[in-house]
């Protein structure tokens, strides 16, 4: 097992890297950016995923330092990725903890990496989960509304996982929705349509939201996600998440 010390060290010694997953808009037919995903590369026990480290990391103010170090990195790489792909108009997604979501220094550190890399605010796209909102609604939404008025876009992250409440949904002024992967994983696995999947699409067209489906592996999800108005996805069916140079050859080649 992990030890917090380990932790510490892992992140002294720079061994946290992120990995970046495509976003895929099939309608416009291009990449319209990367979700950075967070990847421990341990000298002993090789790549490690969050799951394998978030938990230990928010006990205390690691899962802070790890934040703090991917929001920075993540629009270091895509001012890169700005400046030799001007016409592509990238985004990028990173993932927030809800320790790091509410604290009180957020709004600055965004300000502080946007400014320090020249990139515009609308380029950041912050993904937070329900579970997060709805651990202090009133704060959230005032956390949300002040990111969007610099131009940050927040998108609601694993929707449909946690105990959605749509009473919640309507008050949270989000950007996007992203349907869950475990969702789009029952696609094409028998039924012909899927009702929950089908619902979620409608609400957020009707809360005038966009959608974004995860965990596409399938053409038979693609088609079937396209054909109920979602166009916007990413899964292992476009690219699994890559290191930033294979990320780069990916953009390269689209
Ligand atoms: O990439 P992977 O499937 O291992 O991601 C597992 C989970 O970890 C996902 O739910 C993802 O949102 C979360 N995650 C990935 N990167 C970060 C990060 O930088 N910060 C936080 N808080 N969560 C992350
Ligand atoms: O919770 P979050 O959505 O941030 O989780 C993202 C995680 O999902 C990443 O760690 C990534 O590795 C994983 N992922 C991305 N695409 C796919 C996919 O098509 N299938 C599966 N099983 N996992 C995926
Ligand atoms: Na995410
Ligand atoms: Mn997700």
């Amino acid at each position: 097992f992990l030890l917090k010390q380990e932790l510490r060290r892992g992140i002294a010694n720079n061994e946290f890297v992120l990995y970046y997953q495509p976003k895929v808009d099939i309608i416009q037919r291009r990449t319209i950016g990367f979700e950075a995903l967070v990847r421990w590369n341990h000298p002993e026990k090789g790549f490690l995923s969050p799951s394998e480290f978030i938990e230990l990391a928010e006990e205390d103010n690691t899962i802070e330092l790890i934040g703090n170090l991917g929001l920075d990195e993540a629009c270091k790489q895509l001012k890169c990725w700005q400046e030799e792909f001007s016409n592509k108009q990238l985004t990028i997604a990173v993932n927030m903890s809800a320790r790091k979501f509410f604290h009180s220094d957020l709004v600055h550190q965004v300000q502080e990496s946007i400014s320090k890399y020249k990139l515009p605010y609308s380029s950041l796209v912050i993904e937070i989960t329900e579970t997060t909102a709805i651990k202090d609604f009133e704060h959230a939404v005032k956390i949300i509304q002040k990111l969007q008025s610099l131009g940050v876009h927040i998108h609601l992250d694993d929707f449909g996982k946690g105990f959605s409440s749509l009473y919640y949904l309507n008050r949270l002024p989000v950007n996007a929705i992203k349907i869950d992967r475990s969702f789009i994983q029952q696609i094409g696995q028998g039924q012909k349509e899927n009702p929950i999947v089908n619902a979620i699409i409608a609400m957020a067209h009707s809360l005038n939201l966009d959608v974004i489906a995860e965990g596409v592996e399938t053409n038979v999800q693609l088609k079937y996600l396209l054909g109920k108005g979602c166009h916007i996805m990413q899964g292992y069916y476009f690219s699994k998440p890559l290191p930033a140079d294979k990320a780069g050859d990916y953009l390269r080649r689209m």
